[in-house]
Formats: C-alpha cells, structure tokens, sequence
C-alpha cells in the first residue's frame, strides 16, 4: 500500500508538472483563435452602463485548439484615424494607454482564453472616411508578437470599427445620425459607420447600420466619454 500512495503521488506531481509545463508554452495560433472582423465602439445609458451592441469576446487558443488562460491581449486602435477609444472605460479589468503614439487597451484572458469586451469611444470627424479596417490585435503567451487572428475561416489582419458617437462630442445624438446618414449617402464605404459589420466586414454602409444606430440611441445608451469624466485619447 505504501508503494501504491507513493506511485499515485509521484503520478499526481507529474501530472501537475507537466499541465503547468504545457501550459506555459502554450503559444498563441492566429488561425485556432476567433475575433470578429468588426467592432463598435459605444455609449453609456444614464445608469453608467455600456451599450450591448459593443459587446465582443474574443478566443485566445493554441494549435491545439485548447483555449489559453491568462494570454495577453491588446487592441491596438493607433492606426485608426476616424474613431479613438475613451481614456477611461467601465471594465476596471482593461489597461487604457492613451496617447498621440499609442492607443490601446490591454486585457487577460480568462480560463476559457476569453476576453470579453465593451469599449466607449467616439468619432474623430476624420474627413474623408477611411474605408480600411485600422484596430490590430496582438495576443501573446510567451510565443512570438503575431498581429492579426483568424475568425470564421477568413483571415483578418486587423478588424474595421465603428462609433456610435459619429462626431465624438455631446454624447450620442441628432447630429451623429446625421454623420451616419451621410455616410451612407457617401459613394464610398465608411468603415466608422458600419454598425451591423455584415458580409465579413467589407459591406456597404446603409438602412441596417442606420436601424442598429437608432436601437441604441432610443434604448438610452447616449452618454459619451465624457460622462465617464475622460477624453477620447488624441
Ligand atoms: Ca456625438
């Protein structure tokens, strides 16, 4: 018996040893990993609530498809010229870094390799729109900095982002539709105004994007940055 209680022990530290060993060079894979293709940055309601629309998790996983836990994420808005992300955001799980250089925001994964996110930002009356996805995301867990994941067996090296707050100023109102219907009138895709992110993100801007706005705006969520007492970062 005293055989047997030393073998399972020495079984059980092996056991350990070897899921802490794999699990730490467990390397991120673009390709098992899901991210959507677009995103929407949001407003608050009155209750200091982000707006569900802006919702998205994304999947952190090895080539083994096995999620990892505890991978570093950041999304990188830096490239963006036509939205920009608030200084402050309601998650106190997010590390804001905002500056002319650098914008981003940087989260853990969870056991299950998720990060789930709702991000507050607004527009920056950028002219003309940029029709180009412009938010990278970098994912690591000791492997190598690999820009761009894969999600719905289409390869997106960096993801479109749109704003419910157009014009970036007072809040979600009137004058951010107008934006909106402008850009839908506009000859040219304007990613920023891409609400319903349909046909992988490389759609056109119209009557959906204008009906998923107008949700969010008569649900309440109309509070901008500045109600969470922060800018959008320059
Ligand atoms: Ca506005």
């Amino acid at each position: 018996m005293r055989y047997s209680a030393r073998w399972f022990l020495l079984a059980l530290v092996t056991a350990l040893a070897t899921s802490l060993v794999s699990s730490a060079l467990a390397w991120v894979d673009p390709a098992s990993s899901t991210v959507p293709c677009g995103i929407t940055l949001v407003g608050l309601d009155s209750h200091g609530n982000p707006d569900p629309a802006g919702t998205f998790t994304i999947t952190i996983r090895a080539a083994t498809f096995e999620p990892i836990a505890g991978a570093q994420v950041t999304l990188d808005f830096t490239a963006c010229p036509d939205v920009s992300i608030c200084s402050a955001q309601v998650s106190t799980g997010f590390l804001v870094q905002c500056s002319p250089t650098s914008r981003t925001i940087h989260a853990v994964t969870d056991p299950n390799g998720q990060v789930t996110f709702s991000i507050v930002g607004g527009g920056t009356g950028h002219q003309p729109c940029s029709s180009l996805a412009c938010m990278k995301i970098y994912a690591y867990n000791g492997g190598p900095m690999l820009p761009g994941l894969i999600t719905d067996g289409i390869l997106h090296p960096v993801v479109t982002v749109s704003a419910t707050d157009e014009d970036g100023a007072g809040g979600i109102s009137a004058a951010d539709l107008s934006r909106l219907i402008s850009d839908a009138l506009n000859g040219s895709y304007c990613a920023r105004s891409d609400f319903d992110h349909a046909a992988a993100c490389v759609s056109s801007v119209g009557a959906p994007d204008i009906s998923r706005w107008l949700t969010s705006f008569f649900k309440g969520y109309v509070y901008g940055c500045g109600s969470l007492s922060g800018q959008l970062c320059p």
